[in-house]
């Protein structure tokens, strides 16, 4: 097999990278972000590194997943040490601070015996590959089999981006959504990897906030040619849709975990019921969105970002147990890992890895 081979998001696993918390920054304040402190009163969301003790928190947890995850027989990597505090100044933009490596997830994707660097959508994000371009190259040398592609880079320039966007009154975002524009434009190619979602030969690609159409273009015209099949997905009810992973998640042939409060476009939905897949709601989370860390961004739904080591293994957050039981009477067996020090970062277990080899081939689902 070649040493990089994942086709979907659940065959065996074989080696996968786990993100790190070292050396975190606060997300800044920029037009495709506008972080907010949860809870009451209107504090200013913190800028620069997140303290020593939230990044060793968060780190903990993560390296306990690392050991569940060795303990599976699975080889874990981890992303290079890299300085998020540097600010950065491109032709296009000028931003006070990156973010962080916990969510490899967000920026690279494996496509069958190939690896994907994303654009992504995001000025503190822009160098993100970096603290993987080591492992990147370390695959790319061992085994000539394994593909290369970088995305091409967006200029996140003012120009990219719908200033007005966060200042939209309710009515007009959602009247805005319906066509999905969000705060990135149509101009120029934009997409963060978590918008897809890998089922053999076909690839689900959500249209986005981090995501926009002509990404989505590009990602048609890159992948089909190699055989792959693109198909754009929405879940109109998403109100600030961002990463598919909390709102569909195969989790074996013919099964996938859904969200909902997030059903997926009925059009779209066809292509799952009339090839027999069973979509099955996840339970409501045990952390409410009042609940969530305050400095977290994501929704209450990262319960469901589930990690799959095989096509009868998940794990899930030590805390979700109404989860863990859907799990258990479908037929899994559940491994849980604590891991709410890590939502503040913007993931779960799926967000939080990246799987670089699994069992299988490119099988069609879908004919
Ligand atoms: N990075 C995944 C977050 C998705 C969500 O908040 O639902």
């Amino acid at each position: 097999m070649p040493v990089v081979n994942s086709w979907n998001e659940w065959d065996t696993l074989r080696e996968v990278v786990v993100g790190s918390a070292t050396g975190a920054c606060f997300e800044p304040t920029e037009p495709g972000n506008r972080p907010q402190v949860r809870g009451p009163g209107d504090l200013p969301f913190p800028t620069g590194p997140k303290s020593d003790e939230a990044v060793h928190r968060a780190d903990e947890q993560l390296e306990g997943l690392a050991a569940v995850l060795a303990g599976q027989g699975v080889t874990v990597r981890r992303p290079e040490p890299y300085d998020f505090s540097r600010s950065l100044r491109t032709p296009g933009f000028e931003v006070e601070n990156q973010y962080c490596a916990v969510c490899p997830r967000d920026v690279m994707i494996t496509l069958g015996n190939e690896i994907l660097e994303a654009t992504m959508s995001r000025r503190a994000r822009y160098f993100e590959y970096e603290p993987y371009r080591k492992l990147v190259y370390g695959y790319w040398e061992a085994d000539q089999r394994v593909g290369w592609t970088v995305a091409p880079k967006p200029t996140m320039a003012d120009s990219m981006y719908r200033q007005d966007f966060w200042e939209w009154p309710l009515e007009e975002r959602h009247a805005r959504m319906h066509d999905s524009e969000f705060c990135v434009t149509q101009d120029e190619v934009v997409f963060d990897a978590a918008d897809m979602s890998r089922f053999g030969r076909d690839i689900l690609v959500q249209e986005s906030m981090t995501t926009n159409r002509a990404g989505i273009r590009w990602l048609k015209r890159t992948l089909e040619p190699k055989g792959f099949r693109v198909h754009p997905v929405h879940f109109p009810l998403d109100y600030f849709p961002s990463h598919i992973d909390c709102t569909f998640v195969p989790l074996r042939p013919g099964l996938i975990l859904t969200n909902p409060d997030r059903p997926i476009r009925d059009a779209e939905r066809r292509m799952f019921t009339e090839n027999d897949w069973k979509l099955v709601d996840a339970p409501e989370p045990v952390l409410t969105n009042d609940d969530m860390p305050p400095y977290c961004q994501s929704s209450k739904w990262l319960s469901m970002n589930v990690l799959s080591v095989s096509p009868d293994t998940v794990i899930c957050e030590e805390q979700e147990k109404p989860l863990q039981d859907l799990m258990y009477s479908l037929g899994f067996e559940v491994l849980t890992v604590p891991f709410r020090d890590v939502f503040e970062y913007g993931g779960s277990l799926h967000c939080a890895t990246w799987d670089i080899r699994r069992d299988g081939t490119r099988e069609d689902y879908f004919p």
